[in-house]
């Protein structure tokens, strides 16, 4: 017993240094959790966002993001200053598999991911890593590594809570709503025939950006009389959106079969269900042209004049999947 003991006491700082280093792997291997983006049961309502967005780990760990919503988004990681890309071109190039590592030095993004599916990502070195979807513009976040001794100042449980609260708020907007309800209320007043082609807002915190979006044309469905003309707005701030009658075009970023008023609305015309008419894609005017590949004044309005009775279905080619979706009915 006393021999033991002795043994234990005289190579006491050795046993304690490897378990240290059985314990320390544990411990620079923290696995976090996250998500991103997020939608109600229609799908009509999507939080363009990271959830949460600003976390704080150590050098060592990874953090797993889930996908939550049908609309796409990817992780992407850019090197300092990188000029950011199109999102089907990646950052350039896509990680392949379920996992990568991002120290700053390359980039790294997964393709556009869609609901249910994962990314991990490890963190070997410490910085402070901007988050970004190459998708859409307004969702961003940051990655905090802070070396092993470092304190951090939040746990998992505590992520968790924050991105429930954040999605809670971003899915459950009242004032858009009724914003939404006031808007639709003025149209009919005013009896233009003319559709609101989504809405949307963006807010955010000290980590980033993040998006609130209603995917859907409002009052969608509508009856006009033939020779009559109809006009779609897009009031969301940063989500684009077309207006696209008969056949999809391959590039949904380009219009087909349409010409521009000299107010500035591009204009196209309808006589039969044969005829295809696409708006290109229609947002409001962003700081910036990263959705084009050219530097062209953006289409803002979108009108068509129906020549003849019938019924013209109609999607948004972006997001169809997510059921954004509506028809003309002509009367003679
Ligand atoms: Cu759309």
């Amino acid at each position: 017993m006393k021999r033991s003991c002795s043994i234990l006491q005289s190579q006491g700082p050795r046993w304690l240094l490897l378990m240290g280093l059985m314990v320390l792997p544990q411990v620079a291997r923290a696995q976090w959790k996250a998500t991103v983006g997020a939608e109600n049961r229609s799908m009509g309502h999507q939080a363009l966002a990271f959830l949460p967005n600003e976390i704080w780990i150590h050098a060592g760990d990874n953090v797993t993001w889930t996908f939550n919503s049908v609309e796409i988004h990817t992780v992407t990681f850019l090197e300092l200053a990188q000029v950011r890309l199109p999102f089907d071109v990646g950052c350039p190039g896509f990680a392949s598999g379920e996992t990568g590592s991002f120290d700053g030095s390359t980039c790294l993004s997964t393709a556009p991911l869609t609901k249910g599916q994962k990314f991990t990502v490890a963190f070997p070195a410490i910085g402070n890593f901007k988050l970004v979807c190459l998708v859409h513009q307004n969702m961003t976040g940051v990655i905090h590594v802070l070396s092993v001794g470092e304190r951090l100042p939040h746990w998992q449980d505590f992520y968790d809570d924050e991105a429930a609260q954040q999605l809670k708020a971003l899915l459950s907007d009242d004032d858009l709503d009724r914003e939404q309800a006031q808007i639709a209320a003025d149209h009919d007043d005013r009896n233009t025939n003319s559709v609101m082609v989504g809405m949307g807002e963006v807010t955010a915190n000290g980590g980033g950006s993040r998006t609130f979006s209603v995917m859907r044309f409002m009052d969608a469905a509508k009856t006009i009389h033939a020779g009559d003309t109809v006009e779609w707005t897009n009031l969301d701030p940063a989500t684009p959106h077309t207006i696209t009658f008969g056949v999809e075009p391959m590039n949904p970023v380009f219009p087909v079969n349409a010409i521009l008023d000299p107010d500035g609305a591009l204009h196209g015309t309808i006589s039969s269900a044969a005829d295809s008419v696409h708006s290109g894609l229609v947002l409001a005017t962003p700081q910036d042209q990263m959705f084009l590949p050219t530097p062209t004044l953006t289409v803002t309005r979108f009108r068509v004049t129906f020549t003849h009775a019938g019924v013209f279905p109609y999607i948004c080619a972006l997001h169809d999947g997510l059921g954004m979706k509506g028809k003309i009915t002509v009367l003679p």
